[in-house]
């Protein structure tokens, strides 16, 4: 008997969504690019690789986009940004449903990863009013100095399979505001939620008569077409979402043609549960962190840093929601945790749990679980690992829900080992004493790009700055000044006088 009929199918399911989202069926029918679904191992797309003629000539027409978007006025351009927002509102139930057909989240994160667009959208619509610079003050007489920001140019974005939407969003929204372009490469594994968002968007700029032909666009394929982006002399920027590995190969190339590179790379990420914590907060905290999106987020909690005297108290609690949390089918109600991406991120996980159990670690879960159709997809219960100390497989970053656990007496020592992992995005600690907090906050405490307290490291909302430290990539996108890498920025000199008196008091009279 046929398993599948066993199980909703994600393939007609994925139909009727692609259709409401206005996808032409020749982009996700015809091509030779199979699109797996993770939720039930079928295939839910076909689509076409970019020729390397066309991702050229798909630059080239972003280019031209550019040179017209940056005569737009910045609030115009918020405009075209508000109506893509619309757009995501109105396909939230839909685009969010895409997500977990072809990414495997729930129900609740897929949908949250959309408003996640939305939120976006408005902030850059109200950026799209504050892209200012200072005036500042000369030594001259007569003389007037500010700083100017002005468009950039084309921005490609290179984004991975975990975020598939909301990290092109954010790059998007604000490129948009700030009079770029944009040329996406999506994860191999996500390209229909990419041909979904494109369709939103050209929704929105049929609304916009400014909007010129070419301004975003996306191009599908493997390496060799983010490499066209990285290579492209009419690509100024590349925003770059994925390994380490991957952030190696692209940021060298990039260096070598003057080119910026905003990087999100691989993160570690750990949390300190203090003797002074409220511990059904940081239960749920770490939970939340650790088998949300079944740790499949950069931010995921992947290292447990637990006080020796609460250590007996929390880590059973801990396990018992392990062994309890609802791991399965995705678009069900009730399910936490859903599949991994695929049978190869499962493979990498149970190397890495017989790597922690060589170095003394003892596992708690970490099966497979079976599910209709499970040959083909990936369930797994998630693995919490109690280990004797900071072993080199804690150090790696494994992309799947494995939770490592460690003891620690002095809280300078859990700092210690919380900053000594290569990379560096984001950390958490759990204490209701303020100099616990305080100092892991200060620049003596967590060397990552977000430092949090009293909630764990991941969900965080786009008005901070978004990124990492060391191996990270240092990017930063989202809120707070991010905007400033998808601009340029002139520094003006005005002399309104009739005389020319020149810096440092250099004489030239001629
Ligand atoms: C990622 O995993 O690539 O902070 C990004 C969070 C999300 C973004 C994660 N807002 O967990």
């Amino acid at each position: 008997m046929n398993l599948q009929t066993k199980i909703a199918s994600a393939a007609s399911d994925a139909a009727d969504v692609l259709g409401r989202l206005g996808v032409r069926p020749e982009l996700w029918t015809a091509g030779d690019r199979a699109v797996r679904s993770p939720v039930t191992g079928e295939i839910i797309g076909q689509v076409q690789d970019t020729s390397p003629e066309r991702v050229q000539a798909t630059i080239e027409a972003a280019h031209a986009a550019y040179l017209a978007w940056r005569s737009v006025p910045a609030p115009r351009r918020g405009e075209l940004v508000r109506l893509l927002g619309e757009e995501l509102r109105a396909a939230k139930a839909d685009l969010g449903r895409l997500v977990t057909l072809e990414a495997g989240k729930i129900a609740s994160e897929a949908e949250g990863e959309v408003q996640e667009m939305i939120d976006i959208c408005d902030y850059a619509v109200g950026l799209s009013r504050q892209l200012f610079g200072l005036t500042i003050a000369t030594e001259r007489p007569d003389h007037r100095m500010m700083e100017t920001w002005h468009p950039l140019g084309v921005v490609g974005v290179i984004s991975a399979f975990n975020f598939p939407v909301a990290v092109w969003s954010w790059n998007a929204a604000l490129a948009l505001a700030c009079g770029d372009a944009v040329v996406w490469k999506p994860s191999e594994k996500t390209p229909l939620t990419a041909l979904a968002v494109q369709a939103l968007f050209e929704r929105a700029a049929a609304r916009f008569p400014d909007a010129p032909e070419g301004l975003s666009a996306v191009v599908i394929g493997g390496r060799e077409v983010g490499e066209a982006l990285v290579e492209h002399p009419k690509v100024p920027l590349v925003s770059a979402t994925g390994s380490t590995a991957m952030g190696r190969a692209v940021a060298p190339r990039l260096a070598a043609r003057f080119a910026r590179a905003l990087l999100e790379l691989g993160g570690n990420n750990a949390a300190i549960v203090c003797p002074s914590a409220d511990l059904d907060l940081a239960l749920r905290g770490v939970a939340f962190a650790a088998m949300g999106t079944a740790g499949q987020r950069c931010t995921s909690l992947r290292r447990l840093f637990v006080h020796e005297s609460v250590y007996d108290a929390f880590v059973p609690r801990l396990k018992a929601a392990y062994a309890s949390v609802a791991v399965g089918d995705p678009r069900e109600a009730g399910t936490l945790v859903g599949p991994l991406i695929d049978l190869a991120a499962f493979e990498a996980m149970q190397r890495a749990l017989a790597e922690a159990r060589k170095a003394g670690g003892e596992v708690t879960g970490g099966d497979p679980v079976a599910m209709p159709g499970g040959a083909v997809a990936a369930y797994v219960r998630p693995a919490l690992v109690e280990m004797p100390g900071q072993t080199e497989i804690v150090r790696r970053e494994t992309f799947a829900p494995i939770l490592y656990v460690m003891r620690y007496r002095e809280l300078s020592e859990a700092i210690d080992l919380n900053n000594d992992v290569p990379q560096g995005l984001s950390s958490s600690i759990f204490t209701a004493d303020m100099r616990e907090a305080e100092l892991f906050i200060s620049a003596r405490g967590s060397d990552c790009g977000i430092a949090n307290v009293n909630i764990g490291p991941s969900g965080a909302e786009i008005g901070g700055a978004f990124g990492g430290e060391k191996e990270t990539g240092g990017g930063r996108e989202a809120g707070s000044d991010s905007w400033k890498a998808y601009m340029r920025r002139a520094t003006n000199t005005m002399n309104y006088g009739a005389t020319l008196p020149l810096a440092q008091g250099v004489k030239f009279d001629i």
